[in-house]
């Protein structure tokens, strides 16, 4: 274009969903992670006072709704056909999922989240499911749902349901993906979260730490996620829980500090998404915890049981909300 004018142009402010968000590089997340703890702490709980109630932590309970018998290989999980233990399960009866929702919601749950041993569900399945969703969101409760791959049509299904979340991990940076899971391809799971955003369901998207990444590969899988725009709602840091059978059984356990950088750095690079201290959490201490809220965790999930490992009890995690004077949001 050659034309000229004078008069000078109005300031143009672009609309919102033009403005490039801010884009993460490994290196300075590396950085990050390389600063003295009390540093990053600081930063941390700066980000995270600006835009959370420091003081206030949000409760899931989880509940597995078909359990093992996955067609796929992830090396962490007991339900995979490939190597887990996980006694097999056939998919719960609405009964049985609503039972345990109440149950959840009178612990003090707000929002209950199901999970499947699927490698992505069968249309039919979806029916069942879709009814579960009507129901548990019947009781009050935020709900979610894990259920692996969605092919076309079926995340507005499950939107027409009432779905609030869905879970679908990234579960560890790019470069290490097929040294975990050789079944499917990370790129399969960037196209269910695009399908999950795109039906105007809100995502929780995290993974799992300590299965033998190194320090930068852990900074490469919060690039993923912060860099997604938007970065998900919530967001799962899982510790792995080495369970037995699965080729990462004897994983050698992550240095409980770096667990703490991790949800800081989350914390620091994703200022507006819940962060959610996972798996793991039966393994620590109360003192650990402590740390992992102090860094930003403001999310847990609720309740003895995850999918198919252990959860401290309700009761261990009222009296360290009480002794830590932590409110449930
Ligand atoms: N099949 C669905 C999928 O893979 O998305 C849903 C269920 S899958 C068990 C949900 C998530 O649980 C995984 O993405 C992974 O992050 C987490 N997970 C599974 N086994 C784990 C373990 N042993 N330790 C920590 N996290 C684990
Ligand atoms: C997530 O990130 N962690 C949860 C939930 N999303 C589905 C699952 C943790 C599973 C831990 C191992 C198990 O219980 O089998
Ligand atoms: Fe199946 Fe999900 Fe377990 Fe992978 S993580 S084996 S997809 S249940």
């Amino acid at each position: 274009m050659t034309a000229t004018t004078t008069a000078k142009p109005a300031a143009q402010t672009p609309p919102a969903a033009f403005v490039a968000a801010p884009r993460w590089s490994i290196e300075a997340l590396v950085a990050l992670f390389e600063l003295p703890f009390n540093d990053l702490l600081f930063r941390a709980q700066e980000v995270h006072r600006e835009r959370h109630d420091a003081n206030a932590v949000q409760r899931s309970t989880l509940l597995s709704i078909k359990t093992g018998g996955c067609s796929e290989d992830c090396g962490y999980c007991s339900q995979s056909a490939h190597h887990g233990e996980a006694q097999r399960e056939a998919l719960l009866e609405t009964d049985e999922v609503v039972a345990a929702a109440q149950a959840a919601k009178d612990k003090g749950a707000t929002r209950f989240c199901m999970g499947a041993a699927w490698r992505g569900p069968k249309d039919k399945d979806l029916d069942r499911v879709t009814d579960m969703i009507g129901a548990v969101k019947a009781l009050g409760l935020e709900t979610c749902v894990t259920l692996g791959m969605l092919k076309d049509g079926q995340a507005e299904r499950l939107k027409e349901a009432g779905l609030d979340y869905y879970n679908h991990n990234l579960d560890t940076a790019p470069e290490f993906y097929g040294e975990v899971i050789k079944t499917h391809a990370q790129s399969e799971r960037f196209d269910t979260i695009d399908k999950v955003r795109e039906a105007g369901i809100k995502v929780c998207c995290g993974g799992i730490v300590g299965m033998g990444e190194t320090r930068r590969q852990r900074a490469s899988l919060l690039v993923e996620l912060a860099n997604m725009n938007p970065p998900p709602e919530s967001v799962p840091i899982n510790e792995l829980v080495p369970m037995p059978g699965t080729p990462l059984e004897n994983a050698p356990p992550l240095d409980p500090f770096e667990f703490v950088r991790t949800i800081a750095v989350a914390r620091i690079t994703m200022p507006g998404s819940m962060v959610r201290l996972s798996a793991g959490r039966q393994e620590m201490s109360d003192e650990l915890q402590a740390l992992c809220f102090l860094a930003g965790a403001n999310s847990i999930f609720y309740g003895d049981k995850l999918l198919t490992a252990g959860n401290p009890e309700a009761d261990r995690d009222e009296a360290l909300f009480a002794r830590l004077g932590l409110r449930a949001a």
